[in-house]
């Protein structure tokens, strides 16, 4: 592990600035800036060069990302490639670990959590015990002579184009440097012009932290760096990569000599940056960088930089424009962004709520894409060999936190990636699944990493938690659920059966309470007590893996029902779910996190985790409609755990508010995520350090207050907050199906168009009664209850909602 104070004792302490670094610029010289965004609110912009890294701009098309300073004499741009990770194919499993199995369960069993804990730090972990990190590739660096004044500075990344511009006057002439990357054609493009012929000339050249050499080749104008993945745990660094730059100018000249790309007194100029490695899969590192780097680099050496830019527009707007939202905007929109972020007036500056919240879909638009790796704890941008908690995938929340604006946000191509990732798991996990527990299926435990580890890791404590494949077989379930799609349900349904086998098989009567429980699990790094000294999470049946069990569960019998399959297993797994420990009411009125009703410290913890509240979301167990007490008690607990750190935290918040119809609440959590203690001057959600989740758990979190789609309805506006008295939103989707258009105004549903995809029955609920209509003509509806219209649609039909007279 990589950050201090993350300690067996299972406390960690966070010091603000130290692990995020100075977020100050000193000794910028940049003249006034270009006023305001210039007509397009969806605009980052800034009026200085990034000092540090989280003042930088990314760009990414999934497998490549970049982060963009923006400097005048030097352009730093920090490169990622997302299959480098430290080590190489390695299998985890403990072979010691089954014989120690039945002696941690019984020891669970007696409360005597110490020596069961201490057992599975002895015998149930991984080997090695901690997984590998996810790590920088490096950068490419240009510097540019000329005097160090400059006017006229703007910096800027547009949300609608995913482009980032640098604009500035220096020595008599306006510079423009363009860069985006490209998914269509997996390269990173740094655009140069300028309003005077000749005026273009720079150096670049390659660096990397990691083992690399750099090398020119004459003739082509390229340079190239080649390097390999550094060691870790023992492990042998074994992802051999290859980056390639290429100057393309109009003009001037352009030389290489010695890892050096020289450009002079060229009219434009277009650099192309393409990067490849050897991973071909968790368990093949073999393939070759050099083909893989200069295939891509070849092809779009052959385009135009026209028909470049116009591919990459054509296919990132594909997905961006599929939703639009207006919150309200005032003057605030006229200041630069970490201005904005550094007022913390929320209140009066709507459009950066807005602003967030596309910002969350052009990030995962951004680094999960089809070809390439999951979005991981920093997405695919990563300036370190050793970032903070490895940059892995923690699937014990982050990691399926990042995936959530993906089904209402209208991306969920974006998932294609974290599908690849379980398939994987599902085969690293089935091995895990016998040789740690002799049971068929496949597990997944807390944390995974580029080597597809499945077994437990870091301490009994975080890493005993045998939960992580069933939450991410859920987003498989969640995917099908927005998109009806039974083509891909049939795909990935061999992935959830293996999952509910490994739990048919590892599940145990609980002797005390005869209910069907996990043992050894815990509430995701939560200690219930002090035992002999030792803090101990480990115990048996904990709230959140009941309720993960029983959607998944619901799920499999569903989908098997859908697909027509599996009848007898079904019958078997419906069943025993009924057996599952029922979320239950302890004595403070919280939710439990643990079967028993624990006192003390345990009831009380203010730990950042709520893993017990999963009911309430992303699960829809708990609902106030529904079950009125258990939401009564979800709120009791969200008092009891306060507000402690982590943006991820506060982000699920925001969510679990908004399910809870508290607006007033849900948007104090928004207001607290949007300041400089939690979003970066980039707009980078802040653990600290960088942490991507609270960014996706932020855009998920405006969404559940403008539309809400569980418990078999559609309810629109569900937790509005008063700070947005008038908006629109178009293109957000609801499960089951369905597309929804919607406008307010002085806080109520004006209207709302919803199209409808599979032809499923609509239950809507409004705030106010409605009345339908196709195409001006009147829908009959039933309306069982005041607020709530049942109708059947027709698939492809669009419907209006408008507020009854
Ligand atoms: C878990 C959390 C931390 C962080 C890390 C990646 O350990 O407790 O807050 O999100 O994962």
């Amino acid at each position: 592990m990589t950050i201090d104070g993350y300690t067996r004792r299972g406390v960690i302490t966070t010091g603000l600035g130290a692990a995020a670094g100075s977020l100050l610029v000193s000794g910028a010289t940049g003249g006034p800036a270009q006023a305001g965004t210039r007509g397009n609110p969806l605009t980052l912009w800034y009026t200085r060069p990034a000092g540090v890294w989280l003042e930088a701009l990314p760009v990414g098309c999934g497998r490549l990302g970049a982060m963009v300073f923006g400097g005048v004499a030097t352009e730093r741009l920090q490169l990622n490639e997302d299959s480098i990770w430290a080590g190489g194919p390695h299998d985890y499993d403990n072979p010691e670990a089954l014989a120690a199995l039945p002696q941690i369960r019984q020891w669970v069993w007696e409360d005597k959590w110490q020596a069961a804990q201490n057992l599975a730090d002895q015998k149930f972990l991984g080997k090695p015990s901690e997984q590998a990190p996810y790590q920088v590739l490096g950068d490419l660096t240009l510097t540019y002579p000329g005097s160090a004044e400059f006017t006229e500075y703007r910096r800027e990344l547009d949300l609608t184009r995913a482009v980032t511009t640098v604009t500035f006057v220096r020595d008599g002439v306006r510079h423009t440097r363009e860069v985006f990357a490209s998914n269509p054609d997996q390269v990173i493009v740094v655009r140069h012009t300028a309003d005077k012929p000749g005026s273009v000339t720079f150096q670049a050249a390659f660096t990397s932290p990691q083992v690399a050499t750099t090398t020119s080749s004459a003739g082509d104008g390229t340079i190239a760096l080649d390097g390999v993945s550094g060691d870790t745990q023992g492990l042998k660094g074994e992802v051999r990569f290859r980056a390639l730059a290429r100057a393309k100018a109009k003009g001037g000249t352009v030389t290489t000599d010695g890892g050096t790309l020289s450009v002079a007194g060229a009219d434009e100029v277009t650099v192309l940056i393409s990067m490849g490695s050897s991973y071909r899969s968790f368990k093949d590192v073999g393939g070759d960088p050099a083909e893989v780097a200069g295939k891509h680099l070849k092809r779009a050496s052959g385009q135009p930089y026209e028909l470049l830019r116009r591919r990459h527009l054509g296919d990132y707007r594909r997905l961006f424009d599929r939703v639009e939202i207006d919150l309200g905007t005032s003057d605030a929109i006229a200041l630069p962004t970490d201005e904005r972020i550094a007022r913390k007036q929320l209140d009066t500056d709507p459009q950066l709520a807005a602003l967030y919240f596309q910002y969350g879909r052009y990030l995962l638009i951004s680094c999960s894409r089809a070809p390439g790796h999951a979005a991981n704890l920093q997405g695919v941008w990563n300036d370190s060999l050793t970032p903070a908690w490895e940059s892995k995938y923690t699937i014990n929340i982050n990691c399926e936190m990042n995936y959530w604006p993906a089904g209402p946000g209208n991306l969920a191509e974006c998932m294609d990636p974290l599908f690849d990732l379980i398939k994987d798991l599902a085969e690293t996990g089935a091995r895990t699944a016998k040789a740690q527990y002799g049971a068929a299926g496949w597990v997944a435990h807390h944390n995974t990493d580029g080597w597809r580890g499945t077994a437990p890791v870091d301490f009994a404590f975080y890493g005993v938690w045998p939960t992580g494949g069933a939450w991410l077989c859920l987003t498989l379930w969640e995917h099908y659920l927005y998109t009806g799609d039974e083509r891909r349900l049939r795909e990935h349904f061999p992935l959830i059966k293996g999952s509910v086998e490994f739990f048919l098989d590892t599940l145990q009567t609980d002797p005390r309470t005869g209910y069907l429980v996990t043992n050894p699990s815990h509430s995701p790094e939560v200690g219930h007590h002090e035992d002999g000294g030792e803090n101990v999470s480990i115990c048996a049946g904990p709230t959140m893996d009941m309720q993960i069990l029983r959607d998944l569960f619901g799920a499999f019998a569903e989908a098997s029902e859908i697909l027509g399959v599996e009848e007898g297993m079904r019958a078997k797994v419906t069943e025993a779910a009924t057996r599952f420990v029922p979320n239950q009411v302890g004595h403070l009125g919280q939710i439990q996190e643990w079967q028993e009703d624990y006192r003390g410290d345990a009831a009380l913890s203010r730990s950042r985790h709520i893993s017990h509240l999963w009911g309430l979301f992303p699960g829809h167990q708990i609902d106030p409609r529904l079950s009125p007490e258990l939401a009564q008690a979800a709120r009791r607990t969200l008092e009891l755990r306060g507000e402690a750190g982590a943006g991820w935290s506060l982000a699920w918040k925001i969510n679990f508010w908004a399910r809870l119809l508290d607006a007033k609440e849900a948007y104090k959590r928004l207001g607290n995520l949007l300041v400089p203690a939690r979003t970066a001057p980039n707009m980078f959600d802040l653990h600290p350090p960088f942490q991507i989740d609270g960014n996706f758990g932020g855009t998920s979190g405006i969404t559940e207050m403008l539309l809400q789609s569980h418990g078999d309805q559609v309810h629109l506006l569900p937790a509005l907050p008063t700070a947005w008295p008038a908006g629109s939103f178009k293109g957000l989707r609801a499960r089951g199906g369905f597309e929804v258009d919607l406008e307010w105004a002085g806080g109520a549903l004006g209207g709302s168009r919803i199209r409808s995809d599979l032809g499923r029955k609509l239950t809507l609920r409004t705030a106010a009664p409605v009345t339908v209509r196709q195409h001006g003509r009147e829908v009959k509806v039933e309306r069982p209850e005041p607020g709530v219209v049942v109708f059947d649609t027709r698939r492809g039909a669009t419907y209006d909602i408008t507020p009854s007279a």
